[in-house]
């Protein structure tokens, strides 16, 4: 686990800039967890920029029916007999190819799929059988061996983790101190207090000794992070649980660089029902009963 450096170290996850990605369809990427943004416009293709946009085209829609029918992801639009649209499977070979290696996306039954895209619609075509109902994306970028995550490591992935979302958040909050759009005003509020603490344990590769020292002695800089990164993922629909496929814009790009992710979110659901609720979130990252606020969750 040592000198896998991916989640201590945040400096390298703004190169997908949120304002890039938001422009032309609101806000709502601001605020976001940057190494999520992409992971969720693959994931729900209704947060792409230029679908919103082409709202704004009227004509367009006048003309093709199909322009603003959304459909799920694996599945298009096509006009049926009486030139209504309606969505069916994709063909994996219609897809978009890809344009770089970070394109490929590994699926749960160990095949390296060119694009997201062919991954879904590969799926969609397997409607009903068995091998579609199990086939699911698992990360991102080409599959490749993933080593087990023993107990001694899974109770260190927390302390990380907790670590990293706190980095994120002060790192978001010093771009948006130069220029406003990284967060929302209300979660600024918040960050603040622990960006002016100056007792906080600064970004670096810390052993996880001093990660466990830091969340004793500190303890209350850890609840909010924790918190926006739940908020963040519970919006498809906003409902206090995390579905497998509310995860995913979080644990797919996780999954390659630290080998516990999988085993970490599993574990998370203790009572096995398939979802993540906030309290079993919050247990998993070490935040006491009392400290569990619904009213935090933005
Ligand atoms: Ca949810």
């Amino acid at each position: 686990m040592r000198g896998r450096r991916s989640t201590t170290a945040p400096p390298t996850i703004l190169s997908t800039s949120p304002r890039e990605e938001e422009q032309g369809n609101g806000a709502p990427l601001v605020g976001m967890n940057p190494v999520q943004i992409r992971a969720t416009v693959d994931l729900y293709p209704s947060a792409r920029p230029y679908l919103a946009a082409s709202l704004y085209r009227p004509q367009a829609s006048a003309a093709d029916p199909c322009e603003n029918f959304r459909c799920k992801r694996g599945k298009t639009c096509k006009l049926n007999e009486e030139k209504k649209p309606m969505c069916v499977c994709q063909e994996p070979s219609a897809c978009p190819q890809s344009v770089t290696d970070y394109d490929h996306v590994c699926g749960t039954d160990n095949v390296t799929y060119d694009t997201s895209c062919e991954l879904f619609a590969t799926k969609c075509n397997l409607e009903g059988t068995k091998r579609g109902h199990r086939l699911h994306l698992d990360y991102t970028g080409p599959c490749k061996f993933i080593a087990p995550c023993m107990n001694a490591e899974l109770v260190q992935f927390p302390l990380r983790m907790r670590d990293w979302l706190k980095n994120v958040l002060l790192q978001l909050y010093e771009h948006d101190s130069m220029s406003p759009g990284f967060l929302t005003p209300k979660q600024r509020i918040r960050v603040r207090k622990i960006h002016e603490s100056e007792r906080r344990l600064h970004a670096g590769d810390h052993p996880i000794e001093l990660l466990a020292q830091d969340f004793e002695k500190n303890y209350n800089m850890y609840i909010y992070p924790v918190h926006w990164q739940f908020a963040q993922m519970d919006q498809h629909p906003s409902d206090r649980f995390l579905s497998h496929s509310e995860l995913a814009p979080l644990r797919v790009p996780l999954v390659p660089m630290e080998h516990c992710t999988s085993r970490f979110f599993q574990e998370c659901d203790a009572d096995k029902d398939k979802q993540v609720s906030f309290r079993e979130w919050a247990n998993c990252f070490g935040i006491k009963d009392e400290d569990m606020d619904v009213n935090l969750l933005f």
